[in-house]
């Protein structure tokens, strides 16, 4: 195996709660004002991180927003201390509250797009903040999230990166959730495919009842700004229908990885016609495309939707087989967990299920894919990249320390209004800093 994929996983914050935020998105809308609990929710995603991590591949983590967001809420019009803000904004509306409270930020699929050196023009590996701009609650992400990539990424030699496309309809962008990658090692060339939702200036097809996220034009406008080389590069559109049926990333209905894509039979539109446009690229590369396409009479887009089928993780093991990581819910599923058991024995390079509790992040439509940004890097990156951040076994104790330390197990709309929720959550956040030596990329500590 040459280069590497690294993981990154998004920490939970502690303001973690059921706000009904996002709508497309029916697990968020289903647990709106459901009690969270933070503590869990980080150490579930902490104790996949070190599973992934103990399997021998990079695993690294993503620092968690500052929320709620007194900045934002001071651009809102409230005045006073911090904490008068905060009363004032529980009183106005405490669903204001929640969207600057969010810590929708765990899902760092949605950070921003990555290609690797071996794809971009310059042989730098760039990254695009991603605008978010469909949901109120995670538009505000990306300053904050440029600012935690330049100090992941902070080598100019190596590492570009890009703010965020325009905040409006037309550039809307989701991130890492609707790009791929397929190809042979992780370090060489490989053909990138977005996947959108709908072309904005244009009059093709769109979903009718939920938003399509993902706009064709910013997709276009991120592969100039990487450099990308078009013979290598794809655009798909997701099908519209499965938008309507709550699929509101590509990822909760494909997923890639090397040479595999695994998705639904009802995933892209015209899907036949867009696997042999991938298939075709690939063989520029001299790679053969595995598609594995999950028939609707074995598994619904509904039954993908509940269970997150396709919002897994395939990892690439030391002897070259991969693993297939999915939530708990797709085992309890039993159309979905008989598929997957039958998959596993076809001779596919996929031979191993993986299950985790995530029951925390899947409440709010997020699971393990959602969770993680993946970047490939080659040696050299990998030496560059800061090394505080890579997950080993003393900082998987560390971080469950300062978990245990400052987060509440339980927490509910109206504790958002707590002026120690916004003590706790700041100075947990500034020795997660140090921790994971980050600079002052806080807006509270500056
Ligand atoms: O953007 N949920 C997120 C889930 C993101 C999942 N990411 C990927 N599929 N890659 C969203 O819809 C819910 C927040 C709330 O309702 O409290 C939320 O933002």
């Amino acid at each position: 195996m040459s280069g590497y994929e690294i993981n990154i996983d998004g920490l939970v914050g502690p303001t973690h709660h059921y706000a009904g935020l996002s709508f497309g998105n029916e697990a968020s809308t289903k647990n709106r004002s459901h009690i969270s609990n933070p503590k869990l929710a980080a150490r579930q995603g902490l104790a996949k991180m070190k599973a992934l991590a103990d399997l021998g591949l990079k695993q690294a983590v993503f620092a968690p927003q500052d929320r709620p967001h007194i900045a934002t809420l001071r651009q809102l019009g409230f005045i006073g201390s911090d904490h008068e803000v905060i009363t004032q904004a529980m009183k106005t509306s405490p669903q204001l509250l929640s969207n600057l409270s969010s810590a929708s930020s765990m899902w760092t699929a949605n950070s921003c797009t990555v290609s690797p050196s071996a794809d971009s023009r310059d042989g730098r590996l760039h990254f695009t903040a991603a605008n978010l701009n469909n949901k109120f609650h995670r538009s505000i992400e990306h300053t904050t999230t440029s600012r935690i990539l330049a100090a992941m990424f902070a080598d100019p030699q190596y590492f570009v990166h890009h703010q965020a496309l325009p905040s409006v309809s037309m550039f809307g962008d989701e991130g890492a959730a609707n790009h791929n990658r397929l190809g042979g090692y992780y370090d060489q060339r490989s053909v990138q495919m977005f996947v959108y939702g709908q072309q904005y200036l244009g009059t093709r097809q769109a979903p009718k009842k939920y938003p399509a996220r993902q706009t064709l034009e910013a997709s276009h406008a991120i592969a100039r700004l990487h450099g990308l080389d078009e013979k290598y590069t794809v655009f798909i559109q997701q099908n519209p229908d499965v938008i309507d049926q709550g699929v509101f990333h590509n990822d909760v209905i494909a997923v890639s990885n090397q040479q595999v894509l695994f998705h639904h039979q009802h995933a892209f539109l015209d899907q036949q016609q867009a696997l042999q446009q991938l298939r075709e690229k690939m063989l520029l590369l001299n790679e053969d495309l595995i598609a594995i396409e999950v028939p609707a009479n074995r598994v619904s887009v509904q039954d993908a939707v509940q269970t997150y089928l396709f919002n897994s993780q395939i990892l690439t093991r030391s002897n070259g087989k991969m693993t297939i990581v999915v939530p708990e819910e797709a085992r309890n599923h039993s159309a979905v967990w008989s598929y997957l058991n039958d998959m596993i024995s076809m001779g596919y390079p996929i031979d191993e299920i993986k299950v985790f509790d995530l029951r925390e992040s899947m409440q709010n439509g997020g699971g393990p894919a959602c969770l993680r940004l993946r970047v490939a890097v080659n040696q050299q990156e990998l030496q560059a990249m800061n090394p505080a951040i890579l997950l080993t076994d003393t900082l998987f104790h560390i971080l469950n320390q300062w978990v245990d330390q400052y987060y509440r197990d339980r927490l509910s709309q109206q504790d958002l209004a707590d002026p120690q929720l916004l003590l706790e959550s700041r100075t947990a956040l500034d020795e997660l800093t140090k921790i994971l030596n980050l600079g002052s990329v806080y807006q509270f500590q500056q």
